[in-house]
């Protein structure tokens, strides 16, 4: 997919009179192509900018991380164990057309190009912290919207109880599969409890820093849940199953003493290796150390957690 600048770069909140001018600028400029490829399983070039996105309102008031720092320093192992692997190897994996299947304990099973299943979502854009196990963090302006809005056109069974997610896999365009050296099996998997991926503040994310998302990021769909460490959160994603057990998990099945299911940011309980306390914001140098907050500071979340002992339940 063809990735367009808009000439916008929110670095905070956007407050809602932005939002209606950004938008009136973006609508502006997405003239030339609207109307054309809608029959195509991918997203058009451009297709977030001719839509347009409407800003959420969030607590978080920090200074947006740089793009090029989020943009070049990742985990991806699919195309390898160094953070600047995705950057250099991810621009291999074809991301058009993008078909995702969706299976399991839902009315209406099915397979759906991505843009039949953006069909009546609106884009919002939502600035959230993503909180690395290993303890570095950043934020950034993603663009997407509830997981909830695509687990409904579904339609669950009463049975459901978890929903299950898997990363493409392609071994010929992802060197990292090949490699004898990686610690995890592909395809990446993760899972959440339902009524986590219910939550508002779940989201699937298609764009960041105002345009669609690098393949490095995750493109052309992704998890970003911001509450749980950044390894819950999924990229690339081919399939979902709504089931009702705990489905199995990339990081669990490597390393169960280290990763739990629910592997909600928490402070107060240590990775065997290290402390989980702090965390160092990308770009914020040697000193740029900062307390890690409980939930990620998504403080809402707890409900979902009021009857678990998380120090087991980790
Ligand atoms: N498919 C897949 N998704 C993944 C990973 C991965 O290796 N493969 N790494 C995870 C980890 S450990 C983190 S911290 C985040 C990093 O997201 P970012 O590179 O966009 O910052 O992606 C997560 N999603
Ligand atoms: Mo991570």
């Amino acid at each position: 997919m063809k990735i367009k600048n808009v000439p916008i770069k929110p670095s905070e909140i956007t407050p809602e009179a932005v939002w209606l001018n950004r938008r009136k600028l973006i609508q502006g400029l997405g003239i030339a192509s609207a109307g054309t490829a809608l029959s195509s399983m991918a997203l058009p070039a451009g297709w977030i900018e001719q839509k347009g996105f409407a800003a959420h309102e969030t607590s978080l008031r920090e200074e947006v991380t740089d793009e090029e720092l989020v943009t070049t320093y990742n985990n991806f192992y699919e195309f390898g164990t160094d953070k600047e692997d995705p950057g250099k190897y991810a621009h291999e994996m074809n991301t058009d057309p993008w078909t995702i299947s969706v299976e399991g304990l839902v009315a209406k099973p099915g397979k759906i190009g991505l843009e039949d299943l953006l069909s009546g979502i609106d884009i919002e854009e939502r600035i959230y912290r993503l909180r690395c196990v290993e303890a570095w963090s950043a934020v950034i302006p993603w663009l997407g919207f509830p997981v909830k809005k695509v687990l409904d056109k579904f339609e669950p069974l009463g049975s459901a109880k978890y929903v299950a997610f898997s990363t493409h896999l392609n071994k010929s365009e992802m060197r990292g599969t090949r490699s004898f050296f990686s610690s995890i099996d592909f395809p990446y998997v993760e899972g959440l409890r339902l009524d986590e991926a219910y939550h508002d503040l779940a989201i699937f994310a298609i764009g960041m820093y105002g345009k669609e998302l690098p393949n490095q990021n995750g493109a052309p769909i992704r998890l970003m849940v911001p509450w749980k460490y950044g390894f819950k959160s999924l990229k690339s994603i081919v399939r979902i199953e709504l089931t009702d057990y705990e489905p199995p998990t990339t990081w669990n099945m490597s390393q169960p003493s280290e990763y739990g299911f629910y592997s909600n940011v928490n402070p107060n309980k240590d990775h065997p290796r290290w402390s989980q306390a702090s965390e160092r914001r990308l770009g914020a140098g040697f000193f740029g150390r900062r307390e890690t907050l409980m939930f990620n500071g998504y403080s809402e979340v707890a409900g979902l957690y009021s009857d678990m002992d998380l120090m087991r339940q980790f």
